[in-house]
């Protein structure tokens, strides 16, 4: 197979565009289309400042690089999550990341979960009742809440975090096939920032999983390779299994399943009235909204396992 643009030896064939590259060139049509996102999405504005959300993968490091290259003013916030286990997930995705923005001279932030909150994520599993199959909700919550938080704080325009179209398309599959219509309008390249959230983009979110890794390895990215090991037999890994299967029958189909439904979005769901906006409170002990009376989700998990 040859590069379509200067006849070398292609690197990579996507037969989802029907277009074959060279390593070179390759890297070049990478960084042009997530320019060619960002606008067509109008996720950021060339002076805005980002926030990147790094874990020390693939994905993550290559938004990083692209988001540097291409111009923007882009930290990074990488969470210490204290996973270690066999495999020293959490101290090698940190010093992947660490090595990373030194090299390149980028300004990196981290946030200690066991430092901040006296616990690292195992051991609020142990000590919580929901048990370690429930690891990524947990996680999740924490996650969701120190970005958000960051993101405000730090005074950025928005979080980039480095979702590409397998993670997107088995978000989609997996609310599609339970009809869990409210996450499905929420899902978008773009989550617009309000008076509580920070706005969060999804440069990355038309790029192939193959395409951020042969991108990573071309530019000499080193990044973690493992996962995490709570995300081994998830749900998600599950459907991205199945999609991965109809796109060797049918290349393109997850393409196609994601952006039609992100163009398509505004047509299939009516929109909310305003008095579908959940009630909000202020949670006595961190001051954050909370949709219900008392503490917020987080302060009651964190006071179950720090007590
Ligand atoms: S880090 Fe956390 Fe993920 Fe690990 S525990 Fe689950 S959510 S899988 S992206
Ligand atoms: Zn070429
Ligand atoms: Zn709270």
């Amino acid at each position: 197979m040859r590069c379509r643009k200067c006849g070398a030896t292609a690197a990579i064939n996507m037969p989802q565009h029907r277009l074959s590259l060279c390593a070179s060139h390759f890297s070049d049509w990478f960084i042009e289309q997530t320019e060619r996102t960002i606008h067509k999405y109008k996720l950021a504005r060339p002076d805005d400042r980002l926030l990147v959300a790094v874990s020390g993968g693939k994905d993550s490091l290559a938004l990083w690089d692209v988001l540097h290259k291409i111009g923007y003013q882009a930290d990074g916030l990488y969470i210490d999550l204290g996973i270690d286990g066999s495999i020293a997930y959490s101290n090698r995705s940190h010093q992947l990341t660490e090595q990373f923005a030194s090299e390149r001279g980028l300004r990196l932030h981290v946030f200690n979960v066991a430092a901040e909150f006296g616990l690292t994520i195992p051991q609020m599993l142990e000590r919580s009742k929901r048990g370690s199959d429930r690891a990524c909700s947990l996680c999740g919550l924490i996650k969701r809440r120190v970005f958000n938080t960051f993101t405000r704080q730090g005074g950025y325009t928005a979080l980039a975090t480095g979702h590409n179209l397998d993670d997107e398309a088995a978000v989609l599959f997996s609310n599609n096939l339970s009809w869990t219509v409210d996450q499905m309008q929420r899902q978008a390249p773009m989550l617009p920032a309000n008076e509580h959230f920070a706005a969060k983009i999804k440069p990355f979110f038309r790029f192939y999983e193959r395409e951020t890794a042969a991108y990573t390895l071309i530019n000499g990215i080193e990044y973690i390779e493992e996962e995490c090991p709570f995300a081994v037999g998830s749900n998600t890994n599950f459907y991205k299994t199945i999609l991965n299967g109809l796109e060797r029958e049918r290349p393109g189909s997850k393409l196609f399943y994601l952006t039609r439904f992100i163009q398509q979005k505004e047509n299939l769901f009516p929109p909310a009235p305003a008095s579908a906006e959940p009630d909000r409170r202020t949670c006595p002990r961190c001051g954050e909204l909370t949709t219900t009376d008392g503490l917020c989700a987080l302060c009651k998990v964190l006071v179950e396992v720090q007590s």
